[in-house]
């Protein structure tokens, strides 16, 4: 098994995890944008979202807005943040597992990273 992110959730390799289901795996990006930026794949093998079953893809939102409420998601607009996800190298995807990246978004940091080609 070569896959980066297939390795992470057997635990081969080592990453700070955020959340876990049956389905869905959430740790920190090792190269991340913002504090807190983090990276929530399915737990099962496809490079692009459309390779990726329904029944995977169906927790990805869910877990997303957990993730979000434990970085610190309110009512108001205090924490705000991006959920992104490429496809593709042109997408600016360099791990081929599929990957939705959660992205604080803190006021001095404006600027930084969201604007993907300058990433
Ligand atoms: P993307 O450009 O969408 O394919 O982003 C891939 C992300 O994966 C990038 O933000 C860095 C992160 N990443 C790459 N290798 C590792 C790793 O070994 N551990 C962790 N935690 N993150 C990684």
């Amino acid at each position: 098994m070569s896959c980066l992110f297939c390795r992470i959730i057997k635990g081969e390799i080592p990453a700070f995890k955020i959340y876990e289901t049956s389905k869905v795996y959430a740790f920190l990006d090792i190269n991340p944008l913002a504090e807190g930026h983090t990276l929530l794949i399915p737990k099962i093998h496809g490079a692009k979202m459309h390779e990726i079953p329904d029944d995977y893809l169906a927790e990805i939102l869910p877990a997303a807005r957990k993730i979000a409420l434990a970085l610190g998601a309110t009512q108001d607009d205090a924490f705000q943040y991006n959920v992104l996800q490429n496809n593709g190298t042109l997408a600016h995807q360099v791990v081929q597992h599929v990957h939705f990246h959660v992205i604080p978004k803190p006021n001095e940091a404006e600027g930084l990273g969201i604007g993907w080609p300058g990433k």
